[in-house]
């Protein structure tokens, strides 16, 4: 009999990976995705098999995490073995517009969930994973952050996240749950949201290569990041649900780098050099040289780095860097994909994307690029 897995959020990056990883272990994989106007399924539209096939196992479920009595529903059909709580409003910048559906979906969406599991008579049966963030440790009160660190946090997000976090940890104590948190640290991959930063930032640069766009807008480029492959985090989520005891764990690479290097090191991708002046919402990234045939369109001297102070938050989370040794030595976890090899396959898919729309755009088509992120 093959393992049954329900992951919410499956359209999302995590979940798209996850959903993979999953399959390929022969686990029979429920996903739930949320109603939208247009298909959303995207990033799984590769593993997405018809209901009509032989032997299916990928599942989809309409669902939503306010919605309580859809999840119970969902979770007693499905009877799962292990659940993956992904789905979230997960946009720190957008929390602050939306904080009352952000502690709604994030922080009692969790609870809905094992509320069901514990009234559906499903605590011995099924193993719960939260995505926990270290956006949780904002205000950093230690360097590195670790399972032990206090938390401090800074935007809406990460205080539905900190509801999350906790309600986890008391379940797993009142009721004897399996129920664990990922405490994991920024993760990125060529499937990531093109409003998050990295993904933001190469995109906008294949396309600035590419005749597409003049100039890539950012905020605080002094914020420090630890950032690590989303695939190489996923195996992780995986592997916290298959040990003895429930236990919580920090997933991070231990390397932290600015927005303003991430930059750097994705023009460099394209053959862009670029050099930073000025200050504060002042500064501006300016071609200093070029090379290779990656960026037909940019010259030296091009200012395509700018800052636009609508991408400041409210209040900022400046510096992240976790400490993963707790993973390493129960687990035996270790990140196999560095930043600048994912830096390199961020920008090589953004660049083919951009690359076919030049051609279309060249041969008389309107394409338009979205910049409102
Ligand atoms: P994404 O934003 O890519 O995916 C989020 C998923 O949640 C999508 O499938 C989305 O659906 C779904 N979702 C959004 N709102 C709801 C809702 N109301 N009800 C049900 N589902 C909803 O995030 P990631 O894959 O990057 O992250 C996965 C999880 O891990 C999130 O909980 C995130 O907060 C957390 N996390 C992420 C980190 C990272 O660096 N990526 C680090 C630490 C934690 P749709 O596709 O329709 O929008
Ligand atoms: P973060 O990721 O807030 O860490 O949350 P994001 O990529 O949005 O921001 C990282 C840092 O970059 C700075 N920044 C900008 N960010 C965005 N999005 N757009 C900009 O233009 C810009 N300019 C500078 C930000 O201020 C910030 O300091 C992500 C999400 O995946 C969460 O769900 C997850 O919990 C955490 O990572 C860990």
């Amino acid at each position: 009999m093959s393992k049954v897995a329900l992951i919410t959020g499956i359209t999302g990056q995590d979940g798209s990976y996850l959903a993979e990883f999953l399959l390929e272990k022969g686990y029979e994989v429920h996903g739930t995705k949320r109603r939208a106007s247009s298909f959303n399924t995207e990033r799984i539209d590769h593993i997405y098999q018809d209901r009509h096939s032989d032997n299916p196992n990928l599942f989809l479920h309409y669902s939503d995490l306010s919605d309580t009595s859809n999840l119970t529903r969902i979770i007693q059909e499905v009877q799962p073995d292990e659940i993956y709580n992904l789905g979230a409003m997960s946009h720190v910048a957008v929390s602050f517009e939306q904080p009352e559906y952000a502690a709604d979906v994030d922080g009692i969406g969790t609870l809905r969930i094992l509320e069901a599991i514990r009234l559906l008579g499903l605590t011995e049966k099924t193993r719960f994973y939260q995505a926990s963030t270290s956006e949780l440790y904002g205000l950093v009160q230690e360097i590195p952050q670790k399972e032990t660190t206090p938390f401090y946090p800074r935007s809406p997000y990460a205080v539905a996240k900190l509801y999350a976090y906790w309600i986890t940890v008391n379940y797993r104590e009142a009721y004897g749950m399996y129920a664990c948190n990922g405490i994991l640290f920024n993760h990125e991959s060529p499937r990531r949201g093109e409003t998050f930063v990295t993904r933001k930032i190469t995109r906008a640069l294949a396309n600035i290569a590419q005749g597409l766009e003049n100039c890539l807008y950012l905020g605080n480029m002094d914020a420090l990041r630890d950032w690590g492959h989303a695939k190489d985090y996923v195996r992780m989520q995986w592997m916290m649900l298959q040990q003895e005891q429930a236990e919580d764990f920090v997933i991070a690479t231990g390397k932290q780098i600015s927005v303003r290097e991430f930059v750097r090191m994705s023009a460099a991708e394209l053959g862009i050099e670029l050099e930073f002046s000025g200050e504060g919402i002042n500064e501006v990234g300016r071609v200093s040289a070029v090379s290779g045939d990656k960026a037909p369109s940019v010259k030296v001297g091009d200012e395509i780095v700018k800052v636009d102070k609508r991408y400041f938050r409210p209040a900022e989370v400046e510096t992240l860097l976790g400490d993963p040794s707790k993973a390493k030595a129960k687990l035996g976890w270790v990140p196999e994909i560095t930043v600048e090899q994912m830096c390199s396959e961020m920008v090589m898919e953004d660049l083919d994307k951009a690359k076919r729309h030049a051609l279309l755009k060249g041969h008389g088509f309107d394409i338009s690029v979205p910049r409102e992120n």
